[in-house]
């Protein structure tokens, strides 16, 4: 009997690389932090440095490795995707969005710095990591093409077909029963748009073949699905305390998977993407343990 590559060690793996890329993101801090006006430092470095699974900057290198990729210089690139991630979290819990007053176990960016600060040191964020991306794949010495696509893939990710999209067809739902198609629609923007962005970025900084990239895209699409469905059964099983955020989505009347659909059959469709992850992978010849392992974690998780 012939054995298999073994298992990926998944708690090892993600606190590893969680050095790396936090480490990669206090650079990215030493950068910006001096060309940012000094009353806003805080609160950016607040909403940078308060905790976090760190997924997306983990995707993008584990997509970069799987397409062959060797450099360390991905991890730089990599936290452009958490810049922008970290500024969605601190506008999304503003009191004109989902007034949130505890995230990742923490006191809020506006509960410690305030809501003008931490708006503008969000808005802030978001060139700086469109300008990092770019300043990351020169240092990575990328060809200038591949410079501007890594950064229209981070830019449409997170505009108006994209995250802001999502969000602003979030709050329009709230207090609404929206269909399964709609949900679906917000969620591929809010939250899948990130997401697939995270393995694209991966692979284009690999040069990856273009079969390559729709394995990684397919792969994105069906997790950034698998992982909002985990996130609303999450939010409906468990307490405030332990998932260290607030409010939930029933207390902000939004339309989720659990709502829509039942813990049960939600379930099944988180385990039914993971499947069409990983199967779309192989499909375009890419071999990676630590993306299916991803794939797994992203359902299995508890927060
Ligand atoms: C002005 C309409 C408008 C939008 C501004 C606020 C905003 C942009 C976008 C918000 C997008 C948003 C909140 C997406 C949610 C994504 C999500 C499920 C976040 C949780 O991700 P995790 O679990 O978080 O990876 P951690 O804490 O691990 O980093």
């Amino acid at each position: 009997m012939t054995e298999g590559p073994p298992e990926v060690d998944l708690k090892h793996f993600l606190a590893q690389e969680r050095v790396r890329v936090e480490g990669a993101l206090e650079e990215a801090l030493t950068a910006i932090l001096p060309r940012v006006p000094e009353q806003f430092r805080g609160a950016l470095r607040h909403g940078v440095t308060s905790g976090g699974k760190r997924l997306r900057p983990i995707l993008c290198v584990a997509a970069y490795r799987a397409v062959g990729g060797t450099g360390e210089g991905i991890y730089r690139l990599a936290v452009s995707l958490e810049l922008i991630h970290a500024y969605s979290l601190m506008h999304d819990d503003l009191p004109c969005m989902d007034d949130a007053d505890l995230r990742r176990g923490e006191p809020t960016t506006h509960k410690v710095h305030g809501e003008s600060s931490t708006t503008v040191a969000g808005a802030l964020l978001i060139p700086a990591a469109a300008l990092h991306a770019y300043e990351s794949a020169r240092t990575m010495g990328l060809p200038e093409e591949e410079g501007r696509l890594l950064v229209e893939e981070l830019s449409r990710a997170s505009g108006g077909g994209g995250m802001v999209g999502g969000q602003f067809l979030d709050l329009l739902g709230e207090d609404q029963e929206i269909s399964a198609e709609e949900l679906d629609d917000l969620h591929r923007r809010k939250t899948g748009a990130l997401l697939r962005a995270s393995l694209r970025m991966g692979g284009i900084a690999a040069g990856a073949t273009p079969e390559e990239l729709t394995a990684l895209d397919r792969y994105g699409e069906a997790i950034g699905l698998a992982f909002q469905i985990a996130d609303d059964l999450l939010d409906a099983t468990s307490s405030a305390q332990e998932l260290g955020k607030n409010p939930s989505d029933a207390e902000l009347g939004k339309s989720t998977y659990v709502s829509l659909f039942g813990i049960e059959e939600a379930g099944r469709k988180a385990r039914e993407q993971v499947t069409v992850a990983v199967t779309a992978l192989a499909g375009g010849g890419l071999a990676s343990r630590e993306l299916d392992a991803l794939a797994r974690y992203i359902v299995e998780r508890d927060r």
